[in-house]
């Protein structure tokens, strides 16, 4: 049987954790094949140290085969130590009376730390998947704080905007949503996402002649993709957290594993393609083989799309530009 892999969840007594953690011990994301051992971080508040506590509890209840280790950490050099995979999770919400930049910051500080620690301690392939938000910002601080990791390895999790237009588009045209293809999501995970369908293929044929409607793209599909996740806050009391741990799975999944030809959507350093800044944290449709993810080349950008494109990528420099100061 397989060695374990070391996979490290940040956050991991949060609420995304509590749908992620049970996923990746069950196999769900790096294969039913591929033990696992779990270095879960969290705060070191008496708090959520004991919630930790308790969520391994429970994971040892599940007695999952593959699961062949946890371990508890308030220390990221610690949490980090050999990871081959890192899901950083945790991040500071934004509290009452809060700036952006106030938010920008306080997450720069956890970001610079936790880069810094990857650097130092995890392998030397480890796989970064930045959740928390501004994850797009998050992933690029962390890139940044770890200059002798390839920078190829830090990704933020676009993969839930990507799933939600999937989701809608299936919705639109009544058919399974595993019937869409070709779908992609450029520029930050935020409202300013551009979640694009003109290459997009229902069993075959193009999505956009079976809709053919500019104004459903603009004016109904965009901005519910956009806020999709306000919605849930509206609906539930409470921020998309199933739905996140299972693009995050996903993300990972696809990653790791491949996607035999299919588009996703990861958030990643630009090489400069379609115009993206070098090093700039954008979602870019990818396919992945053999650890690795490509750029899909090629793709024709109509005046509406770069329009789209450049919002999100002059949002994404903002933010950027709010703490170059600290990195
Ligand atoms: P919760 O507040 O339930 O959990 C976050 C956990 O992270 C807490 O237990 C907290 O103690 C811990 N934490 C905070 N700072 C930490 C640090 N420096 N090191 C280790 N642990 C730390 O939030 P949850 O609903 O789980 O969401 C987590 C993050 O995901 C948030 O930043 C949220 O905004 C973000 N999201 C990102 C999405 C995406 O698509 N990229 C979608 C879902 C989600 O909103």
């Amino acid at each position: 049987s397989k060695k374990p892999v070391r996979v490290a969840v940040t956050g991991a007594a949060g609420q995304i954790g509590y749908a992620l953690l049970f996923r990746i011990a069950s196999g769900e994301m790096l294969g039913k094949d591929q033990p696992v051992i779990l270095q879960l971080l969290e705060i070191p508040a008496e708090k959520a140290q004991n919630a930790l506590k308790g969520v391994i509890m429970e994971l040892e209840d599940c007695a999952f085969p593959l699961l062949a280790g946890i371990e508890a950490h308030s220390d990221p050099m610690q949490a980090f130590k050999d990871t081959d995979y890192a899901l950083l999770v945790g991040a500071r919400p934004r509290g009452p009376g809060m700036e952006r930049a106030d938010l920008l910051a306080a997450n720069a500080q956890i970001f610079t730390a936790q880069g810094k620690a990857l650097n130092a301690v995890a392998s030397r392939n480890v796989k970064v998947l930045v959740v928390g938000n501004p994850a797009n910002t998050n992933a690029y601080i962390a890139m940044k704080s770890a200059p002798d990791l390839p920078r190829e390895n830090f990704t933020a999790m676009l993969r839930l905007d990507h799933n939600r237009a999937a989701s809608q588009i299936a919705h639109k045209l009544g058919v399974p949503v595993g019937d869409i293809e070709k779908l992609a999501v450029w520029g930050n995970h935020s409202p300013t996402m551009y979640a694009d369908y003109r290459f997009a293929q229902v069993n075959g044929k193009p999505v956009k002649d079976a809709i053919n409607d500019q104004d459903w793209n603009a004016n109904v599909f965009l901005p519910t993709v956009g806020k999709r996740g306000a919605a849930i806050i509206e609906a539930r009391g409470l921020s998309s957290a199933a739905s996140a741990a299972n693009a995050a799975i996903d993300h990972m999944h696809d990653w790791a594993l491949g996607t035999n030809g299919k588009w996703v959507t990861m958030g990643i350093p630009s090489n400069g393609d379609y115009g993206i800044p070098k090093d700039v944290m954008f979602g870019f449709p990818v396919t992945t083989e053999g650890g690795k993810y490509s750029v899909v080349q090629g793709l024709e950008i109509d005046a509406f799309s770069q329009g789209r494109i450049d919002k999100t990528l002059a949002e994404l420099q903002g933010e950027a530009d709010a703490v170059k100061h600290l990195l």
